[in-house]
């Protein structure tokens, strides 16, 4: 489809994208049909992602990149046309500074043992945020124990927004990498990442983007952001599990050693050298997640179908009205009031620990999150062990929001 023509969200028909989604045409023997709100955790396929991937392995399944037979020029066709999309989805200069990974955690621990290791003295510094995932924390905090470098941390404000003044505190000339979430998977809270990205690029430091959250909520422009490194997963993006995306800017991709090492990565090898090969296979040593890639591809294709814009404008309308029943509610808390939200609320219910909640509502067919969401920094801040998280994604109605309610209203008086 081309931009302009795209479709306005009265035109987009909720019930038919939802009926592209096989799971949803299961009729459970027992329980009730599946209400899905954790999109934040992994957002369910479409049938175009699962037939891009069925007909891999049963048309052409081959190794990319290697053989000149029939299967295998397709198959490097398709692999490759895959990355022409990531780098138009996300707006980068060019397909060589997209690095395919086995997803955003793979990206973030290759850039930190690649690219911020080799460099690493004692005494610099490395910035996070209070809100991150323990996927953009724990690396950056086990490099900098590693190698005597101090990890600083951004905190809140009770809105759950970042305290932009204390972050400008935080950089000196020591700031050798700034790590944010672009949208918080706990929160919902949105990141003004053109801000903190020239901040950090003022004092010199590079920045890196986790967008794994991000990629359903708006479209991604790496030149207009001017970022450094920005990480995606497929699974988040109606794709695959197991395969997501690096990119980086050109001149650091090639000025960084491989990220491993392996078959597929190379020019020359003898006995006392290897020379690598150019980007991006430099980066993608050993076969790649061939079937991920290509699922992947399809999945863009979906997004792009429907607009990131519309998927955002639905799941946002979705959001604002389950905020309004549930701030009417008795017995019920939501965390964080941020300037900007994401399509996800983290909340508590009086009196009932979160993973009750959760088993609750999953008997009553109603699928949310409980716990820490791996970002137990945050819930130290909120001072609880965990909340019960809603996400949203473009197949739940007002329907779902209402069935969800009603199942707190349930837990809530069941446990009073
Ligand atoms: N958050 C959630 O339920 P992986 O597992 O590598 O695909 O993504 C890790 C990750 C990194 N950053 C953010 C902001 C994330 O939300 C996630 C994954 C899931 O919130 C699973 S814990």
């Amino acid at each position: 489809m081309k931009y302009g023509c795209r479709p306005t969200l009265d035109m987009l028909d909720v019930k038919k994208i939802k009926s592209q989604f096989p799971i949803f045409s299961q009729k459970p023997e027992k329980g009730a049909e599946l209400v899905y709100l954790d999109n934040a955790a992994t957002t369910q396929k479409p049938q175009v992602v699962i037939d891009a991937i069925t007909n891999y392995y049963s048309g052409y399944n081959s190794n990319v990149g290697r053989g000149t037979y029939w299967p295998a020029t397709q198959a490097t066709q398709a692999f490759e046309t895959t990355r022409n999309k990531v780098q138009h989805f996300i707006n980068a200069k060019s397909r060589k500074e997209i690095i395919f990974t086995s997803g955003t955690t793979d990206a973030i621990n290759k850039v930190v043992s690649a690219f911020l290791i080799p460099d690493l003295q004692v005494g610099d510094e490395v910035i996070v945020t209070e809100m991150e995932h323990h996927g953009n924390f724990i690396p950056w905090q086990q490099a900098c124990l590693r190698k005597g470098a101090t990890l600083k941390m951004i905190p809140l404000r009770e809105s759950g927004d970042l305290d932009h003044d204390v972050f400008e505190d935080l950089l000196t000339s020591k700031t050798k990498l700034l790590a944010i979430t672009a949208v918080s998977n706990a929160l919902g809270v949105v990141n003004d990442l053109h801000r903190l990205t020239s901040k950090a690029h003022e004092v010199g430091g590079k920045v890196l983007i986790d967008a794994a959250q991000l990629v359903t909520h708006e479209k991604i422009d790496v030149q207009a952001i001017d970022c450094d490194f920005l990480t995606f997963s497929g699974h988040k993006l109606f794709g695959p599990t197991g395969i997501g995306v690096l990119y980086g800017k050109e001149e650091l991709l090639e000025a960084m050693p491989p990220l491993s090492f392996g078959g597929g990565m190379v020019k020359k090898v003898t006995l006392d050298e290897t020379t690598f090969a150019d980007l991006p296979n430099k980066h993608e040593a050993g076969t790649s997640n061939i079937s991920g890639v290509i699922g992947l591809g399809a999945a863009i294709d979906f997004v792009n179908g429907l607009g990131v814009e519309n998927i955002h404008a639905h799941t946002r309308e979705l959001t604002e009205y389950a905020l309004e029943r549930l701030r009417e509610m008795d017995g019920v808390t939501v965390f964080g009031n941020p300037k900007e939200r994401a399509s996800l609320i983290s909340l508590a219910v009086r009196n009932v620990h979160p993973h009750d909640v959760s088993s609750f509502l999953g008997e009553r067919g109603i699928a949310i999150r409980a716990g820490h969401h791996c970002t137990q920094p945050l819930m130290d801040f909120l001072k609880v062990s965990g909340t019960c998280r809603i996400s949203f994604g473009i197949y739940n109605t007002k329907q779902d929001v209402d069935r969800v309610i009603e199942g707190l209203v349930e837990v809530r008086d069941f446990f009073a």
